[in-house]
């Protein structure tokens, strides 16, 4: 008999929320209850193309703004037919970071409307579930002073929100907010039981297609 699938579970939320904690800690409690899972991130800087982006966000080089928009989404589809392998496997990947970044942080650029942001990424494997780490700018300064890189500024980041609100609208994604102010344990706490009510879903559904 075919292995079940794994879930594809997403992270979103602004700077600082708490993502990569998160993700960790998310990765080791399934991996702890004999759940097969694995970690991912995007921009997965690792890859030719992932490179060129961490130069752009390190502001070691220029980028027109329609590129790199397309690179971020190249970033991702490079890594769709190990996903699918993976998902297919029986691994649940949590994700930090992925398409919906993609969107809210080009479309906070003047210029750009959702729809044309959104158009690269349509038909990536859907998530089965997106969790948005909401945190307010001020509890988000507490953590840790913006960094070096692009984007790291205040006025930047709540135009980054607002197009996150934007996104949380689609109730064709299966959105969970979820208050990024709590304590670590206890914002993990949620998190798990949202995973896991996804991950037993994936099991009897198939994999979908984003924005389809
Ligand atoms: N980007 C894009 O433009 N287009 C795209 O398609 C994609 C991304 C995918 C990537 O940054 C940049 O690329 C990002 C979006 C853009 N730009 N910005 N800004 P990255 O992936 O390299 O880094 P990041 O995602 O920006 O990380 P982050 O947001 O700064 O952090 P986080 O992952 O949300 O938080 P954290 O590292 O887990 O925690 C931050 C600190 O808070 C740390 O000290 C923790 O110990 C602490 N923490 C965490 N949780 C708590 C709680 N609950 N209480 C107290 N303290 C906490």
């Amino acid at each position: 008999m075919a292995c079940k699938r794994g879930a594809l579970i997403v992270l979103e939320g602004v700077d600082k929320a708490g993502k990569t904690t998160q993700c960790k800690k998310l990765v080791k409690a399934l991996e702890l209850s004999g759940r097969p899972a694995e970690m991912m991130r995007f921009p997965d800087r690792s890859t030719t193309i992932g490179q060129l982006i961490s130069a752009y966000l390190e502001k070691k080089s220029d980028l027109e703004d329609h590129t790199v928009h397309l690179l971020f989404s190249a970033n991702r589809w490079e890594l769709v037919p190990l996903m699918k392998k993976k998902l297919e496997q029986g691994t649940t990947l949590v994700v930090d970071r992925y398409a919906f970044s993609g969107v809210a942080f080009t479309s906070a650029k003047p210029g750009f409307c959702l729809d044309w942001c959104k158009s690269p990424d349509v038909g990536l494997p859907k998530p089965d579930l997106v969790m948005f780490l909401q945190l307010n700018p001020s509890e988000a300064a507490q953590r840790g002073q913006f960094g070096e890189e692009r984007y790291e500024n205040s006025v930047f980041q709540n135009r980054v929100q607002q197009r996150f609100e934007e996104l949380m609208k689609d109730t064709s994604v299966n959105w969970k907010v979820i208050d990024a102010s709590q304590s670590i344990d206890n914002v993990h706490t949620s998190i798990q039981d949202h995973s896991l009510n996804a991950i037993n879903a994936a099991q009897e559904t198939q994999l979908g297609t984003l924005w389809k």
